[in-house]
């Protein structure tokens, strides 16, 4: 495996050789290697199956990444550069057929999966909307369209009533809980969803991935790079802000059992919610800001539902470590729904600045 590795390393435009490849735990879609040498790279075996158009998303992040770049001090943080290959490509299809990108390792970064203080969750509120606010002079009709539907409730109900029909018994066993809680929200995100198409919202390029540890910090706390540039594609931006609401103002992790440990915690919400708007706000429409209200629920809704449809199905999407681990991460965001559901009024009041 090293060796082929090392092959693959060797297609790409590197300073100096890479002498050490290691595996990096990162994410769930695609595998990951950290090549250290003069400079540092990361490179990563693009999970076909997720993403069948790999020149697509390709094109998607070589023109965000050289996009943000001629922005300059306009976009204050580091971009993760995509390595091209000696033959000026952008990717590399080894023999197996698996194909192979190239990053630029940000040297002294390091990875969150939840904020440690409010000023963490703001800076991923500035970086964010900075990121959006940089992007919403490029025409969104440039980028392609990867992953159709990808935060649409429609679609994703679909797929989660398919799963529920053909589900194996053993894939149902010990659903119920769940299944209740999605029949129980299932009306209200449907009318948030009709209402949010049909108020005329602008499509911007934004992330759709905007997990905390999506953005890299520096040693004293402060965003150093947005990353995971797969998603990026024409949306909402309520897309982006709930599902960063979603990661950062959890209490516990995504993968915890224990869901007595899962709680919303409002005061990250409200550091990055008033960062985020504010570092948004020359572009911000005020039908945008509304819609911003029930994004989290939304957002975090549609996420359980993928895990439980992904269970349902046989955990084909989802990489997991034991059988039943995508249930666990649905349990875990039905619970957090819950919690946003209980203190609603007062993200009312942060984002639409109503009193409860
Ligand atoms: C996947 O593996 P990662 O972190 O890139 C998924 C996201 C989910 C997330 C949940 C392309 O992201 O949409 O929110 O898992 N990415 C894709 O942890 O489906
Ligand atoms: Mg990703």
């Amino acid at each position: 495996m090293m060796e082929s590795l090392d092959h693959i390393v060797s297609q790409f435009r590197t300073k100096g050789h890479s002498h050490l490849i290691s595996p990096v735990n990162c994410g769930h879609i695609h595998e990951t290697f950290l090549a250290e040498g003069e400079e540092s790279y990361i490179i990563q075996r693009i999970n076909h199956d997720v993403f069948p158009d790999i020149s697509g998303l390709m094109h998607n992040i070589h023109l965000v990444t050289t996009h943000l770049q001629k922005r300059g001090n306009a976009y204050p943080y580091l971009i993760p550069m995509l390595v091209p290959l000696k033959n000026g490509g952008l990717y590399f299809v080894d023999g197996n057929g698996g194909y192979w990108r190239m990053m630029r390792f940000i040297p002294g970064s390091l990875v969150y999966d939840k904020p440690q203080s409010t000023e963490m969750a703001g800076e991923f509120g500035k970086a964010l909307g900075s990121f959006i606010l940089a992007l919403s002079d490029l025409e969104a009709g440039l980028l392609e369209v990867l992953l159709p539907g990808f935060h649409d409730l429609e679609f994703r109900w679909e797929q989660y009533t398919a799963a529920l029909k053909s589900a194996s018994p053993e894939r149902l066993k010990e659903t119920g809980q769940e299944v209740r809680t999605a029949d129980r929200f299932n009306q209200a995100m449907h009318a948030y969803s009709r209402m949010v198409r049909e108020a005329g919202l602008p499509v911007r390029i934004i992330h759709n991935d905007t997990k905390f540890n999506n953005l890299l910090f520096n040693g004293d706390q402060r965003a150093l790079a947005l990353i995971d540039l797969d998603t990026v594609m024409p949306g909402y931006l309520l897309y982006d802000f709930g599902d960063a609401v979603r990661t950062l103002a959890n209490k516990a992790g995504e993968d915890e059992k224990d869901t007595c440990l899962v709680r919303f915690n409002l005061k990250m919400y409200k550091a990055f919610a008033n960062q985020f708007i504010e570092s948004v706000s020359p572009v911000l429409q005020e039908a945008e800001r509304t819609s911003l209200t029930y994004a989290p629920l939304y957002i975090t809704f549609l996420q359980g539902l993928r895990f439980l449809t992904d269970h349902l199905n046989g955990d084909h999407y989802y990489h997991c470590d034991y059988f039943g681990h995508n249930l666990v991460r649905a349990a875990t965001q039905f619970v957090l729904l819950k919690d946003m559901e209980a203190k609603l009024c007062l993200m009312r009041e942060v984002v639409e600045g109503n009193h409860c």
